[in-house]
């Protein structure tokens, strides 16, 4: 037997807390049927970011396209603070309520990912950063994992349907289980590049048997040009200064004219390692610290009952806009009726929570994912870590 629900599933409401259920059956039992405003927002961001990617928005839009609210939203990949709304829906209560749970399950797991993704590629600059995360996570959600963390700024994929998600090639180096079953990493680089079509990276995995510098140059030789990169996952216990062996691997290269082979790093990986690893790293291949991501704790919020503001204890009551100043990305919060103007910077601000759907009428198609990417990275080149 299987332990998730299918998407018929969660558009029927199975998967929602059973108190929103029951809350309807009261409101109906009652003849309550009032019209709300509810905002979704994250009241605080994970590990103290100072900033958080918006993700998760073109699978609300399979949700909210089929109900009669409107809805302002802001773009998916946008980078928000905390205490910014990030969704606005009005319509009828007794409409939407009950997908609470599934709209907040649907941003708060794949911001945090597609967040962690552009905080190890804002750390890795220039240098290429892979999700290797699909084995970390339930399977069924392999693709999610993926398509966010390329969204968020990974530059490939590692499995099948994730990769075909975003409209890529998957990317992959080689398995221990090669070089284990061939008994020789040199015998595994070579059938590699004997069997797998060209158009295939030559990323040879140099850390099952021998001394990483050992085998870096074995496999160079072997391979000469047409080898891309020697992948080093070595192991916690054989790791030590990590650093050290990375660069004896690079000194040891290019002192043999073997300066076009590039280290490719995995195992263990985050957005701390990269910032030590760059002098030497040309690539991540991140698993954990990408798909196993602290969620954004959004939560869903009334702001509005038949249009006079109310919210609870610690919320802000009434609909509101979020401005950001085009220039320098400053972003306030402000009730709606205050119109965009000229940040103190001087320069002009925008309306960033924009008409989504409309009576269950999507506004406007929904980007592609490399489209949402290039946003996020337009973003990042403005922001800190
Ligand atoms: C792991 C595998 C993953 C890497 C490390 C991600 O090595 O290569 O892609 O690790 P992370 O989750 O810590 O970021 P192994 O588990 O040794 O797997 P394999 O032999 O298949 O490379």
């Amino acid at each position: 037997m299987i332990h998730t629900a299918t998407w018929k599933d969660v558009k029927n409401g199975l998967v929602t807390d059973i108190y929103f259920e029951r809350t309807r059956k009261i409101l109906k039992a009652k003849g309550i049927d009032v019209s709300v405003r509810a905002e979704l927002v994250a009241k605080g961001l994970p590990s103290n970011w100072p900033w958080a990617v918006l993700a998760g928005v073109e699978e609300c839009a399979e949700v909210l396209k089929d109900l009669p609210v409107d809805v302002r939203m802001m773009k998916e990949g946008t980078i928000f603070g905390a205490n910014q709304p990030v969704m606005e829906i009005s319509g009828k209560y007794l409409d939407f309520g009950q997908y609470e749970t599934t709209l907040l399950g649907l941003i708060c797991q794949a911001s945090g990912i597609a967040t962690m993704a552009a905080r190890c590629k804002k750390a890795a600059g220039t240098k290429e950063v892979i999700s290797f995360g699909a084995r970390r996570m339930h399977p069924t959600i392999a693709p999610l994992i993926e398509r966010n963390a390329y969204i968020g700024g990974c530059d490939g994929v590692s499995a099948g349907l994730g990769a075909k998600l975003i409209g890529k090639e998957p990317v992959g180096t080689m398995p221990h289980a090669l070089i284990l079953i061939m008994g020789d990493t040199v015998k595994a680089t070579k059938a590699f590049d004997e069997v797998i079509e060209p158009k295939v990276r030559r990323v040879s995995l140099i850390d099952t048997f021998n001394d990483e510098k050992i085998e870096a140059l074995n496999v160079a030789r072997e391979l000469g040009d047409k080898l891309n990169a020697v992948r080093l996952d070595t192991p916690q216990s054989r790791r030590g200064d990590f650093l050290e062996i990375m660069k004896e691997v690079r000194w040891e290269l290019d002192l043999r004219g073997y300066r076009d082979v590039k280290i490719f790093l995995s195992g263990g990986i985050n957005e701390k390692g990269i910032e030590s690893y760059n002098i030497v790293a040309d690539a991540y291949g991140i698993g954990t610290a990408i798909s196993n991501a602290p969620v954004v704790d959004f939560s869903m919020d009334i702001i509005e009952i038949d249009g006079h503001p109310v919210a609870k204890r610690g919320k802000m009551s009434g609909s509101k806009s979020v401005l950001r100043c085009k220039e320098c990305f400053n972003t306030r919060v402000c009730p709606v009726k205050e119109r965009p103007g000229r940040c103190s910077c001087g320069g002009v601000e925008e309306e960033i929570l924009i008409p989504f759907t409309s009576k269950g009428h999507l506004l406007e198609a929904l980007p592609k994912a490399s489209r949402i990417r290039d946003y996020v990275l337009e973003q990042l080149s403005k922001m800190e870590l």
